[in-house]
């Protein structure tokens, strides 16, 4: 189910500037892309992490980026669960990038899918919006997501792309943003599938 606040209605009669194209949309002054991928390879200023509350890493995204950043990301996630606590669902905070192209992870947890009782909707657009206000704290002007919550965490890829996509379309609409580039990394051509058609449907409804 989609929350209201990302519902198509939030985005009808809008006056900014959009643009539509088959694998990315303009909103105002950011694009939007989609490619088929390994994030772990991406040179945009931060790559997010879909991360579990511990921060110590794990399996899918988030052991691919532990294994190519190194030692440093996880002596960082281990100081800040120090500090502030194991991260909660739909928040994010910022590490270094380590050996990554990227300078920056930004980690995030996305929602276990429970059939979709428990707010995981509005649980995954803070999520993204979190990831896309941190990075505009820091100035940044590109970021690539993974498909957050898809994999482990079983959300159904067909919602997930939705709630992603219209999260990201209603944070560009409504909030500035130094962010000019946002890329969706797709690890394989059935998400990517999955992602070009919501995107499609996005740009039909804006
Ligand atoms: N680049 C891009 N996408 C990837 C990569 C990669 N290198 N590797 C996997 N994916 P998941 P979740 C895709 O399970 O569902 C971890 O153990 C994958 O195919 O990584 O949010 C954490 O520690 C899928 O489409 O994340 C948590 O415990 C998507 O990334 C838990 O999994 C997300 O799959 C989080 O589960």
């Amino acid at each position: 189910m989609i929350p209201e606040s990302v519902s198509s209605v939030g985005l009808k009669n809008t006056s900014h500037k959009m643009l539509k194209m088959s694998d990315e949309l303009v909103i105002n002054q950011t694009r939007i892309t989609l490619i088929q991928g390994d994030i772990t390879n991406q040179d945009t200023d931060a790559i997010v992490n879909a991360a579990n509350p511990s921060l110590r890493g794990g399996g899918g995204v988030d052991g691919a980026i532990h294994r190519a950043g190194g030692r440093a990301i996880l002596d960082e996630c281990t100081r800040i669960v120090k500090n502030q606590g194991p991260l909660q669902t739909g928040k994010a905070v910022l590490t270094t990038g380590g050996n990554l192209k990227a300078r920056y992870v930004i980690h995030t947890v996305g929602p276990v899918w429970h059939g979709g009782t428990q707010n995981e909707a509005e649980l995954l657009t803070s999520a993204y919006q979190k990831s896309l206000r941190l990075a505009t704290t820091h100035g940044l002007s590109s970021i690539s997501f993974p498909s957050i919550s898809t994999g482990a965490y079983g959300y159904p890829v067909q919602e997930a792309a939705t709630v992603a996509l219209r999260a990201v379309a209603l944070f560009l609409k409504h909030e500035p943003t130094s962010l000019r580039e946002i890329i969706f990394v797709l690890f394989d051509s059935r998400t990517y599938q999955h992602y070009r058609t919501a995107l499609e449907q996005l740009s039909e409804m804006v």
